[in-house]
């Protein structure tokens, strides 16, 4: 069980960064220690998660994070990416909780005590609860509780954070949250999904400006997802309406941060679904950067639609445990045209990864499928190497099983196999395989 590069690979290099990934509210538990946030309320409502789980005890990292981070560095890896829970951070009066600035402060002294980068990704959906009865992400409010955050955090931290996200995803924050409502905290509505992005991205413009005063050496940027949108067939109806959603999902906040104004199908949408967008916003979303963080893990098939624009239909095989199908290709791609539409600055891949339905026995598990992801995965990252993408690092989502939001605990994404009952944890062969990856360089 292995996974190879090229010989030369610039992904072979030492300085290519390899790290593995987590988020707060999907490992921490340690609730009681903590303001409510959103996840713990759509967790409380009924149908949400499919196994009615929620992440009062998660993986107990809360409790545990010294054997973690004892892990992290056995698998040899060069950063870890966590995030931080806004509301284990600050207080309801937005002051900062000095406990919970006490329980990082720990981490990432301890992850530079072992030589390991720490990626802090400010943001990975677990918004105060308080903030949320005042309107959440609809509330341009929130964008500037965001800024008092980051601001805060970025100047007791110092040179112990290597890099800040400010955002993970605010596709799926606005989209999944507020749009179709199969995340916290679970709104439906085409009038709102648009509404919440601009303020997320405000959000994000406005962390960078303090962040690159506060703390100009840390690489400052932000998390993006994208699935990119295929065309089912040649038609020009199937290309127009995969170009339609690639532009609804993925273009939607990226354009912005480079371009500093949305794609055009902005004036296509009815009125009532736009955004409220004040004078000098985009100038303020605009920010430079140091670097992007993308996430891919899939991509999406789009057919025309007579009214609706465009109509996802279900993805071939194969596909991972999740039903995602698996399209490395997608992912060069991907990053090739990225490339040739933004003046990128560099890239890091935050998040790759598959679930996997694994089995453990006898302390052993053979998840031959995930290293074949990875393998086929860093071949396609290679691939966009050499054709001029400049990539600094990979990061392997997850570090280890954990609550993957409205799935609940029933879908496995990690190297690192954990035992709900027990906290037991136990590296798959996958881990094993990137840990050799990483330390044969
Ligand atoms: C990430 O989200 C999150 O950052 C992380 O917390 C999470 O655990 C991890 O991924 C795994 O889910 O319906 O076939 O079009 C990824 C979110 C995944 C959302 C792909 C859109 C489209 C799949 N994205 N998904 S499909």
């Amino acid at each position: 069980v292995k996974l190879t590069l090229p010989t030369q690979s610039k992904m072979l290099s030492k300085d290519f960064v390899y790290g593995v990934a987590t988020a707060s509210f999907q490992i921490e538990g340690g609730k009681a220690s903590r303001l409510p946030c959103i996840w713990d309320t759509f967790c409380d409502t009924p149908n949400t998660i499919a196994d009615g789980s929620n992440g009062e005890m998660a993986c107990d990292h809360f409790n545990r994070w010294q054997d973690d981070i004892e892990l992290i560095d056995s698998i040899g890896v060069d950063a870890y990416r966590l995030s931080i829970s806004w509301p284990r951070v600050i207080t309801e009066s937005g002051e900062l909780n000095q406990e919970g600035v006490a329980y990082y402060m720990n981490i990432l002294d301890t992850l530079k005590s072992k030589r390991i980068k720490a990626f802090v990704t400010l943001y990975h959906w677990d918004l105060p609860q308080h903030l949320e009865d005042k309107g959440g992400w609809l509330n341009r409010e929130t964008a500037y509780e965001f800024r008092n955050y980051a601001n805060l955090i970025s100047k007791v931290f110092g040179n112990r954070v290597h890099a800040y996200a400010t955002l993970n995803e605010p596709f799926c924050s606005a989209f999944l949250g507020y749009e179709v409502g199969t995340h916290a905290p679970g709104i439906i509505g085409k009038e709102f999904g648009k509404k919440a992005a601009h303020h997320l991205l405000l959000a994000h413009g406005l962390a960078m400006e303090v962040l690159a005063k506060n703390s100009p050496n840390t690489l400052n940027g932000i998390v993006l997802n994208f699935t990119p949108c295929y065309p089912e067939s040649e038609s020009l109806a199937d290309i127009n309406a995969a170009a339609f959603a690639d532009d609804y999902f993925n273009q939607w906040y990226i354009k912005p941060l480079f371009d500093g104004k949305y794609p055009e199908i902005l004036s296509t949408l009815p009125a009532a679904h736009q955004p409220d967008i004040h004078e000098g916003d985009m100038a303020i979303i605009a920010h430079s950067m140091d670097y992007l963080g993308v996430n891919f893990y899939t991509r999406a098939i789009y057919r025309a639609d007579v009214d609706e624009h465009f109509l996802q239909i279900d993805p071939p095989e194969p596909r991972t445990d999740i039903g995602w199908e698996i399209y490395p290709k997608a992912f060069t791609e991907l990053l090739v045209s990225l490339n040739e539409k933004y003046r990128l600055p560099p890239v890091y891949i935050t998040e790759n990864g598959a679930a996997m339905a694994d089995k453990i026995i006898d302390g052993v598990v053979n998840d031959q499928d995930r290293v074949d992801y990875y393998q086929q995965h860093l071949n396609a990252v290679n691939d966009a190497i050499e054709q001029g993408v400049k990539v600094d690092g990979y990061f392997a989502w997850s570090l280890m099983d954990n609550f993957e939001w409205a799935e609940g605990y029933l879908k496995r994404f990690g190297i690192v196999y954990v035992d709900y009952e027990t906290q037991v944890r136990t590296i798959k062969a996958s881990g094993f395989a990137y840990k050799a990856l990483i330390t044969n360089r």
